[in-house]
Protein backbone atom coordinates (compact mmCIF):
# COMPACT_ATOMS: atom_id res chain seq x y z
CA UNK A 1 0.00 0.00 0.00
CA UNK A 2 1.68 3.48 -1.04
CA UNK A 3 -0.93 5.59 0.25
CA UNK A 4 -4.61 5.44 2.12
CA UNK A 5 -7.32 7.71 1.66
CA UNK A 6 -10.15 6.01 0.81
CA UNK A 7 -11.63 2.16 0.51
CA UNK A 8 -10.17 2.27 -2.74
CA UNK A 9 -6.44 1.97 -1.42
CA UNK A 10 -7.55 -1.40 0.54
CA UNK A 11 -7.68 -3.83 -1.53
CA UNK A 12 -10.05 -6.98 -0.99
CA UNK A 13 -12.30 -6.38 1.88
CA UNK A 14 -11.81 -9.70 2.86
CA UNK A 15 -8.54 -9.93 2.76
CA UNK A 16 -8.28 -6.92 4.47
CA UNK A 17 -10.76 -8.33 7.76
CA UNK A 18 -9.10 -11.47 8.00
CA UNK A 19 -6.04 -9.56 8.72
CA UNK A 20 -7.38 -6.90 10.90
CA UNK A 21 -8.96 -10.04 13.02
CA UNK A 22 -5.79 -11.96 12.87
CA UNK A 23 -4.16 -8.58 14.19
CA UNK A 24 -6.53 -8.64 17.07
CA UNK A 25 -5.50 -11.62 18.02
CA UNK A 26 -1.62 -11.06 18.22
CA UNK A 27 -1.59 -7.26 18.48
CA UNK A 28 2.44 -7.52 18.72
CA UNK A 29 3.39 -10.01 16.31
CA UNK A 30 5.16 -7.82 13.79
CA UNK A 31 7.00 -5.22 16.36
CA UNK A 32 10.33 -5.61 14.62
CA UNK A 33 8.49 -4.06 11.60
CA UNK A 34 8.92 -0.94 12.21
CA UNK A 35 11.96 -0.78 13.64
CA UNK A 36 13.65 2.76 13.30
CA UNK A 37 10.91 4.02 11.31
CA UNK A 38 8.99 7.10 12.40
CA UNK A 39 5.04 8.21 11.89
CA UNK A 40 4.81 11.56 11.95
CA UNK A 41 1.16 12.35 12.19
CA UNK A 42 -0.28 15.95 11.89
CA UNK A 43 -3.20 17.53 13.06
CA UNK A 44 -4.77 20.47 11.46
CA UNK A 45 -8.07 19.51 14.05
CA UNK A 46 -8.94 17.89 17.02
CA UNK A 47 -8.90 14.14 17.78
CA UNK A 48 -9.00 12.07 20.85
CA UNK A 49 -10.00 8.22 19.13
CA UNK A 50 -7.55 9.13 16.33
CA UNK A 51 -4.45 10.12 17.72
CA UNK A 52 -4.53 7.52 20.65
CA UNK A 53 -5.20 4.13 18.12
CA UNK A 54 -2.87 5.65 15.61
CA UNK A 55 0.46 6.22 17.78
CA UNK A 56 -0.81 3.10 20.14
CA UNK A 57 -0.94 0.81 16.41
CA UNK A 58 2.52 2.28 15.25
CA UNK A 59 3.81 1.44 18.67
CA UNK A 60 2.51 -1.85 18.43
CA UNK A 61 4.78 -2.03 15.38
CA UNK A 62 7.54 -1.23 16.81
CA UNK A 63 7.41 2.51 14.92
CA UNK A 64 8.33 5.77 16.25
CA UNK A 65 5.62 8.30 16.58
CA UNK A 66 5.94 12.17 15.94
CA UNK A 67 2.35 14.19 16.75
CA UNK A 68 2.13 17.95 15.83
CA UNK A 69 -0.88 19.75 17.00
CA UNK A 70 -0.83 22.47 14.28
CA UNK A 71 -2.65 24.79 16.21
CA UNK A 72 -0.67 24.07 19.98
CA UNK A 73 3.17 25.19 18.95
CA UNK A 74 3.51 25.30 15.60
CA UNK A 75 3.49 27.96 13.11
CA UNK A 76 0.49 29.14 11.74
CA UNK A 77 0.37 27.55 8.29
CA UNK A 78 -0.36 28.92 4.97
CA UNK A 79 -2.32 26.70 2.56
CA UNK A 80 -3.48 29.05 -0.08
CA UNK A 81 -1.34 29.41 -3.82
CA UNK A 82 -0.12 32.48 -4.79
CA UNK A 83 -1.01 34.66 -1.89
CA UNK A 84 1.12 37.62 -0.48
CA UNK A 85 1.90 36.37 2.93
CA UNK A 86 1.76 39.87 4.75
CA UNK A 87 -1.05 38.28 7.11
CA UNK A 88 -0.66 36.41 10.30
CA UNK A 89 0.46 32.97 8.97
CA UNK A 90 4.86 33.11 8.60
CA UNK A 91 4.96 29.49 6.72
CA UNK A 92 3.32 27.90 3.86
CA UNK A 93 2.44 24.61 3.61
CA UNK A 94 4.96 24.21 0.44
CA UNK A 95 8.07 24.33 2.50
CA UNK A 96 6.11 22.80 5.93
CA UNK A 97 5.06 19.43 3.58
CA UNK A 98 8.63 18.76 2.25
CA UNK A 99 10.41 19.46 5.56
CA UNK A 100 8.16 16.99 7.15
CA UNK A 101 8.93 14.66 4.78
CA UNK A 102 12.30 14.90 5.82
CA UNK A 103 11.72 13.23 9.09
CA UNK A 104 9.24 10.59 8.33
CA UNK A 105 8.41 7.59 6.36
CA UNK A 106 5.37 8.00 6.67
CA UNK A 107 2.52 10.98 7.44
CA UNK A 108 -0.60 10.97 8.55
CA UNK A 109 -2.67 14.08 8.45
CA UNK A 110 -6.28 15.35 9.94
CA UNK A 111 -7.70 18.58 7.65
CA UNK A 112 -11.30 18.57 7.98
CA UNK A 113 -13.72 20.38 5.49
CA UNK A 114 -13.40 24.34 5.69
CA UNK A 115 -16.41 25.04 4.00
CA UNK A 116 -14.96 27.83 2.57
CA UNK A 117 -14.82 26.04 -1.04
CA UNK A 118 -16.48 22.96 -2.31
CA UNK A 119 -14.35 22.87 -4.65
CA UNK A 120 -11.02 22.89 -2.40
CA UNK A 121 -12.93 20.96 0.35
CA UNK A 122 -14.32 17.92 -2.61
CA UNK A 123 -11.03 18.55 -4.54
CA UNK A 124 -9.13 17.29 -1.02
CA UNK A 125 -6.55 20.44 -1.84
CA UNK A 126 -4.57 19.81 1.41
CA UNK A 127 -4.41 15.67 1.46
CA UNK A 128 -3.26 15.80 -2.32
CA UNK A 129 -0.82 18.90 -1.33
CA UNK A 130 0.97 16.28 1.14
CA UNK A 131 0.59 13.48 -1.49
CA UNK A 132 2.16 15.55 -4.09
CA UNK A 133 4.91 17.23 -1.67
CA UNK A 134 6.11 14.97 1.02
CA UNK A 135 7.47 13.02 -1.28
CA UNK A 136 5.83 9.65 1.64
CA UNK A 137 3.12 7.89 2.03
CA UNK A 138 0.12 9.92 3.18
CA UNK A 139 -2.80 8.12 5.56
CA UNK A 140 -5.68 10.22 5.62
CA UNK A 141 -6.64 10.77 9.37
CA UNK A 142 -9.88 12.55 8.34
CA UNK A 143 -9.53 14.69 5.27
CA UNK A 144 -12.59 17.14 3.72
CA UNK A 145 -14.38 14.21 2.47
CA UNK A 146 -13.71 10.78 4.10
CA UNK A 147 -12.09 9.36 7.32
CA UNK A 148 -11.14 5.99 5.91
CA UNK A 149 -9.85 4.40 9.35
CA UNK A 150 -13.14 4.89 10.87
CA UNK A 151 -15.08 3.13 8.32
CA UNK A 152 -12.67 0.61 8.38
CA UNK A 153 -12.66 -0.15 11.85
CA UNK A 154 -16.95 0.22 11.58
CA UNK A 155 -16.61 -2.40 8.78
CA UNK A 156 -13.96 -4.97 11.39
CA UNK A 157 -16.79 -4.06 14.11
CA UNK A 158 -19.80 -4.99 12.00
CA UNK A 159 -18.53 -7.99 10.86
CA UNK A 160 -17.63 -9.25 14.55
CA UNK A 161 -21.28 -8.34 15.38
CA UNK A 162 -23.61 -9.82 12.81
CA UNK A 163 -25.66 -12.44 12.49
CA UNK A 164 -27.05 -12.52 8.94
CA UNK A 165 -24.21 -12.45 5.55
CA UNK A 166 -25.33 -8.93 4.58
CA UNK A 167 -27.28 -7.21 7.68
CA UNK A 168 -29.41 -3.93 6.89
CA UNK A 169 -27.25 -1.62 7.90
CA UNK A 170 -28.70 2.00 8.30
CA UNK A 171 -27.23 5.66 8.70
CA UNK A 172 -28.97 8.07 9.98
CA UNK A 173 -28.89 11.63 9.69
CA UNK A 174 -29.50 13.39 13.90
CA UNK A 175 -29.77 17.10 15.01
CA UNK A 176 -26.40 18.73 16.08
CA UNK A 177 -25.98 22.41 17.54
CA UNK A 178 -22.63 23.03 15.14
CA UNK A 179 -22.13 22.28 11.34
CA UNK A 180 -20.43 19.37 10.90
CA UNK A 181 -18.38 17.97 7.87
CA UNK A 182 -19.95 14.98 5.52
CA UNK A 183 -16.34 12.79 5.91
CA UNK A 184 -17.86 10.26 8.15
CA UNK A 185 -21.19 9.61 6.22
CA UNK A 186 -19.59 9.26 3.09
CA UNK A 187 -16.50 7.44 3.75
CA UNK A 188 -19.23 4.88 5.69
CA UNK A 189 -21.66 5.03 3.02
CA UNK A 190 -18.96 4.40 0.68
CA UNK A 191 -17.27 1.53 2.66
CA UNK A 192 -20.76 -0.08 3.54
CA UNK A 193 -21.21 -0.56 -0.17
CA UNK A 194 -18.35 -1.71 -1.05
CA UNK A 195 -18.52 -4.27 2.07
CA UNK A 196 -21.81 -6.12 0.36
CA UNK A 197 -24.15 -4.95 2.95
CA UNK A 198 -27.89 -3.56 2.66
CA UNK A 199 -27.63 -0.03 3.48
CA UNK A 200 -30.11 2.44 4.11
CA UNK A 201 -29.33 6.25 4.69
CA UNK A 202 -32.14 8.46 6.02
CA UNK A 203 -31.90 12.13 6.66
CA UNK A 204 -34.21 15.23 6.35
CA UNK A 205 -34.93 16.99 2.65
CA UNK A 206 -31.63 19.12 1.59
CA UNK A 207 -29.34 16.94 3.43
CA UNK A 208 -28.35 14.19 0.71
CA UNK A 209 -25.02 13.63 0.17
CA UNK A 210 -22.27 13.40 -2.87
CA UNK A 211 -24.23 10.99 -4.51
CA UNK A 212 -20.69 8.94 -5.69
CA UNK A 213 -20.41 8.08 -2.10
CA UNK A 214 -23.82 6.86 -1.57
CA UNK A 215 -24.52 5.27 -4.64
CA UNK A 216 -25.81 1.61 -3.92
CA UNK A 217 -27.56 2.90 -0.62
CA UNK A 218 -31.66 2.90 -0.67
CA UNK A 219 -32.14 6.79 0.36
CA UNK A 220 -35.45 7.73 2.54
CA UNK A 221 -36.63 10.63 4.44
CA UNK A 222 -38.74 8.70 6.66
CA UNK A 223 -36.67 7.60 9.67
CA UNK A 224 -39.16 4.98 11.09
CA UNK A 225 -39.41 3.32 7.67
CA UNK A 226 -35.36 3.16 7.38
CA UNK A 227 -35.61 2.00 11.38
CA UNK A 228 -37.65 -1.54 10.55
CA UNK A 229 -35.71 -4.49 10.38
CA UNK A 230 -32.24 -2.76 10.75
CA UNK A 231 -29.54 -4.73 12.23
CA UNK A 232 -27.15 -1.90 12.66
CA UNK A 233 -28.42 1.62 13.46
CA UNK A 234 -25.01 4.31 12.56
CA UNK A 235 -26.12 7.65 13.97
CA UNK A 236 -24.23 10.79 12.93
CA UNK A 237 -24.91 14.55 11.66
CA UNK A 238 -23.64 16.00 9.16
CA UNK A 239 -24.31 19.60 7.52
CA UNK A 240 -25.59 19.80 4.39
CA UNK A 241 -23.92 18.97 0.67
CA UNK A 242 -26.01 20.29 -1.82
CA UNK A 243 -25.61 23.95 -3.25
CA UNK A 244 -27.12 26.54 -1.83
CA UNK A 245 -26.17 25.76 1.59
CA UNK A 246 -23.55 23.84 1.58
CA UNK A 247 -21.72 23.28 5.22
CA UNK A 248 -24.85 24.65 6.73
CA UNK A 249 -27.25 23.73 9.16
CA UNK A 250 -30.96 23.10 7.54
CA UNK A 251 -32.44 21.67 10.21
CA UNK A 252 -32.18 21.20 14.28
CA UNK A 253 -35.44 19.11 14.61
CA UNK A 254 -35.30 16.78 17.67
CA UNK A 255 -37.53 14.36 16.81
CA UNK A 256 -34.55 12.99 14.64
CA UNK A 257 -32.90 11.67 17.69
CA UNK A 258 -32.50 8.33 18.14
CA UNK A 259 -34.45 7.12 21.17
CA UNK A 260 -35.56 3.66 22.49
CA UNK A 261 -38.65 4.04 20.93
CA UNK A 262 -37.07 3.89 17.43
CA UNK A 263 -34.26 1.61 18.41
CA UNK A 264 -37.93 -1.13 19.01
CA UNK A 265 -38.58 -0.58 15.43
CA UNK A 266 -35.73 -2.58 14.64
CA UNK A 267 -34.74 -6.08 14.18
CA UNK A 268 -32.62 -5.65 18.03
CA UNK A 269 -30.45 -3.87 16.41
CA UNK A 270 -26.95 -2.79 17.85
CA UNK A 271 -26.04 1.09 18.06
CA UNK A 272 -23.22 2.68 16.55
CA UNK A 273 -21.37 6.16 16.46
CA UNK A 274 -18.05 7.07 15.63
CA UNK A 275 -18.09 9.65 18.34
CA UNK A 276 -17.30 12.45 20.00
CA UNK A 277 -21.53 11.67 20.46
CA UNK A 278 -23.67 14.82 21.55
CA UNK A 279 -25.52 12.68 24.19
CA UNK A 280 -29.45 13.57 24.41
CA UNK A 281 -29.17 15.07 20.85
CA UNK A 282 -27.73 12.52 18.40
CA UNK A 283 -29.07 9.85 21.05
CA UNK A 284 -30.78 9.12 24.25
CA UNK A 285 -28.36 8.35 27.41
CA UNK A 286 -31.01 5.55 27.60
CA UNK A 287 -29.76 4.44 23.89
CA UNK A 288 -26.14 5.06 24.53
CA UNK A 289 -26.05 3.48 27.98
CA UNK A 290 -27.70 0.44 26.58
CA UNK A 291 -26.16 -2.99 25.70
CA UNK A 292 -27.16 -2.33 22.51
CA UNK A 293 -24.93 0.28 22.24
CA UNK A 294 -21.35 -0.92 20.93
CA UNK A 295 -19.92 2.19 20.24
CA UNK A 296 -16.93 1.47 22.71
CA UNK A 297 -15.86 -1.70 20.96
CA UNK A 298 -15.94 0.07 17.52
CA UNK A 299 -13.98 2.88 18.82
CA UNK A 300 -11.31 -0.15 20.13
CA UNK A 301 -11.30 -1.22 16.56
CA UNK A 302 -9.84 1.99 15.39
CA UNK A 303 -6.49 0.93 16.88
CA UNK A 304 -7.15 -2.85 14.88
CA UNK A 305 -8.08 -0.43 11.40
CA UNK A 306 -4.92 1.77 11.99
CA UNK A 307 -2.58 -1.45 12.57
CA UNK A 308 -3.65 -2.92 9.49
CA UNK A 309 -2.88 -0.07 7.30
CA UNK A 310 0.38 0.92 9.13
CA UNK A 311 1.61 -2.68 8.65
CA UNK A 312 0.85 -2.46 4.75
CA UNK A 313 2.40 0.68 4.08
CA UNK A 314 5.39 -0.45 6.45
CA UNK A 315 5.85 -3.25 4.00
CA UNK A 316 5.88 -1.20 0.74
CA UNK A 317 8.38 1.07 1.83
CA UNK A 318 12.25 0.76 0.35
CA UNK A 319 14.55 -0.91 2.54
CA UNK A 320 16.24 1.59 5.72
CA UNK A 321 19.86 2.66 5.10
C1 LIG B 1 -15.97 15.39 13.53
C2 LIG B 1 -16.85 15.14 12.31
O1 LIG B 1 -16.30 14.95 11.20
O2 LIG B 1 -18.06 15.13 12.44
C3 LIG B 1 -15.08 14.19 13.82
C4 LIG B 1 -15.75 12.87 13.93
C5 LIG B 1 -14.79 11.73 14.06
N1 LIG B 1 -16.80 15.64 14.68
C6 LIG B 1 -16.83 16.80 15.29
O3 LIG B 1 -16.18 17.74 14.89
C7 LIG B 1 -17.74 16.95 16.52
C8 LIG B 1 -17.62 18.28 17.16
C9 LIG B 1 -18.74 18.62 18.12
O4 LIG B 1 -18.79 19.80 18.45
O5 LIG B 1 -19.53 17.77 18.54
Amino acid sequence: MKHFTSVKDMGPLDKAIQEALNIKKQKYAASDLGKNRTALLIFFNSSLRTRLSTQKAAENLGMHVIVLDVQQGAWNLETRKGIIMDGDKPEHLLEAIPVMGCYADMIGVRSFARFQSKEEDYGEVILNQFIQYSGKPVISLESATRHPLQSFADHITIEEYKTTDRPRVVLTWAPHPKALPQAVPNSFAEWMVAAGYQLTITHPKGYELDESFTQGAKITYNQQEAFRDADFIYAKNWSAYRDPGYGRILSTDRSWMVDGKKMELTNNALFMHCLPVRRNMIVTDEVLDSPRSIVIPQAANREIAAQVVLGRILKGLPKNE
